[in-house]
């Protein structure tokens, strides 16, 4: 059902504002220099179309003071704001056939990334998408059950329509044909997770592979049963945290939490989701090159490994 794809779209969103900690911003220069679009486009040659507006985010981005909490969701207006113009940039990449690649930024511009193609994918092939989430986090707090008031924590909430907004300039532009079916959700990697997320993944019956099921079944068996439970011809969206991987490869990264995947899996993961032929846009998130510094280029050459290796690069 997916036409070969060798154009592929490169939205790079260095944005910060769904966390507190600088830096995060500076996260797809940094990949970029490590030469990943270079890459994209020598060894597994890819027709990049690459859209360069880092910069023009800034101009949608109320200042501070016009921007207070609102149903405790920090710079909600200016989250809103960025995701809503990074939908309508996806979509148009998504609705031209293309890969999307989309550089974070924190998570919370998966709000923008998945919204964009699920309504294009609906639109363009008349499927849902199904939503693979890697992640030391579960990132499904609704603005109530959320302890930080941070939105990327939230961005799996406002996806799969558990958070709803009315005001428009808060995720109300959010459409039904943006949004994922919580079956069609999973998450791999799973290690810190809220009390009030665990209740909302048991009440959905969110399908959920933790490093608990990591380690007991192996990656291998779980990527099966992963894949297993999308179901063959589904686009996927994946959506890679850089924190699932263990400190010990991504130090430089917000929210580090020891006990996560390693490098090979990691990559093992991305190659298999490529290997279903099926995936259709990959976001890579929450690099930050300023924290950490000594482990800075080793997380950013994780982060491009992820990339290569859910394009396909390293399959024989
Ligand atoms: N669950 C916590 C919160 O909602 C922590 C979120 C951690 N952040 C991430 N997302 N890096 O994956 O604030
Ligand atoms: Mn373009
Ligand atoms: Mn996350
Ligand atoms: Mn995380």
């Amino acid at each position: 059902f997916l036409p070969t794809r060798n154009d592929i779209g490169v939205v790079a969103v260095g944005f910060s504002g769904g966390q507190c900690k600088p830096g995060v911003d500076a996260a797809p220069m940094a990949l970029i220099e490590a030469g990943l679009i270079t890459q994209l486009k020598t060894e597994l040659e890819f027709n990049v179309h690459h859209d360069d507006t880092v910069h023009s985010y800034a101009e949608h981005i109320p200042p501070v003071a016009e921007d207070p909490d609102h149903r405790n969701m920090k710079r909600p207006r200016a989250v809103s704001a960025v995701t809503q113009q990074l939908a309508n940039q996806v979509y148009e990449h998504a609705s031209a056939g293309r890969f999307v690649l989309t550089l974070g930024g924190d998570h919370s511009i998966a709000i923008g990334t998945v919204a964009g193609v699920a309504k294009a994918t609906r639109e363009r092939l008349g499927r849902e998408i199904a939503l693979i989430w890697v992640d030391a986090h579960a990132d499904i707090n609704t603005p109530e059950s959320s302890d930080s008031g941070n939105i990327h924590g939230m961005p799996v909430a406002f996806l799969t329509g558990l958070a709803k907004e009315e005001r428009k300039d808060v995720f109300g532009w959010l459409e039904k044909d943006m949004l994922v079916s919580k079956s069609k959700l999973v998450y791999i990697g799973l290690r810190d997770v809220d009390r009030g997320e665990k209740k909302i993944l048991r009440e959905h019956g969110i399908r959920a592979f933790s490093m608990h099921d990591i380690d007991r079944h192996g990656i291998g068996k779980i990527m099966d049963m992963a894949l297993g439970w999308i179901g063959t011809d589904t686009p996927i969206h994946l959506s890679f945290d850089v924190d699932a991987l263990d400190p010990m490869w991504a130090p430089s990264t917000g929210t580090p939490v020891r006990g996560g995947l390693t490098l090979r899996e990691g990559d093992f993961i991305a190659e298999c989701v490529h290997a279903t032929g099926s995936l259709v846009a990959l976001d890579l998130v929450e690099v930050n090159p300023s924290l950490e510094i000594e482990g800075a280029s080793e997380t950013v050459r994780a982060g491009c490994s992820i990339v290569r290796c859910a394009l396909g690069d390293t399959l024989l």
